[in-house]
């Protein structure tokens, strides 16, 4: 049995930057899935897990020295795993460093993936009757807002083939993530030549590679 379990979704992208994270850090764990447009991640089992009723949960069985624990919200489950696990590391060595990715990395974890998320969606649905090309705009409009602000900040000097140098770090990991989001829905990444080009050179490392939607064991068989 795993030291460690994943409960996620293969098309989830704050999972997504947890599988990552798992890969570079070479740790094995069994993959649990939630359909999230069945809702199994609202059943009573897994709001026991996470109240917030929100993928992904991670949950550490490690017998009785290290304890067990379930871990929520994907930047304190990346945090954790540095922590634990600090090669290769997901932070540079440097305060001012560990801020500026920190920062990066929640430009997209915190002021652009929340509002393209499925329960804000459908409630922008439910309430204002936004169709799918409403949904798209409302999402357009943050994803671009983050996106540019991301491309101006990495065009500062600390900015290598990665956000942050010439190895990747956590803004790397949810840099990555976001893309699958914003392929979804369509953004027009044209005006962002830095983003992708760090986007490709993510797509090189199987760490980030393995760790997409569609080379999961829940995603679509095609
Ligand atoms: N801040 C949380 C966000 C988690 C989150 O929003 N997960 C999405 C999938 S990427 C989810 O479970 N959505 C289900 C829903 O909106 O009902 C984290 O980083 O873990």
């Amino acid at each position: 049995m795993s030291e460690y379990i994943l409960h996620n979704y293969f098309r989830s992208t704050t999972s997504l930057r947890v599988r990552v994270a798992l890969n570079m850090k070479g740790l094995a764990y069994e993959y649990v899935s939630y359909a999230l447009l069945d809702k199994a991640h609202k059943s009573d089992a897994y709001l026991k897990l996470n109240p917030q009723g929100l993928v992904p949960a991670f949950e550490i069985k490690g017998g009785e020295i290290k304890g067990e624990a379930v871990l929520t919200q994907s930047m304190a489950i990346l945090e954790y795993l540095d922590e634990t696990h600090p090669t290769p590391p997901l932070l540079p060595d440097d305060a001012l460093g560990r801020a500026r990715v920190r920062a990066l990395a929640q430009i997209i974890a915190l002021d652009v993936h929340p509002i393209g998320n499925l329960r804000v969606l459908h409630y922008i649905e439910r309430e204002f009757g936004a169709d799918g090309a409403g949904k798209k705009a409302w999402f357009q409009e943050w994803a671009h807002a983050g996106m540019a602000a991301l491309e101006t900040r990495l065009q500062e000097t600390e900015t290598g083939l990665f956000c942050h140098g010439d190895t990747p770090t956590m803004a790397d990991i949810c840099l990555y993530a976001q893309m699958f989001n914003n392929d979804r829905f369509g953004l027009d990444m044209d005006a962002y030549p830095t983003i992708m080009a760090i986007n490709h050179q993510c797509e090189q490392l199987t760490a980030f590679t393995d760790a997409a939607p569609l080379a999961q064991p829940d995603a679509p068989k095609t």
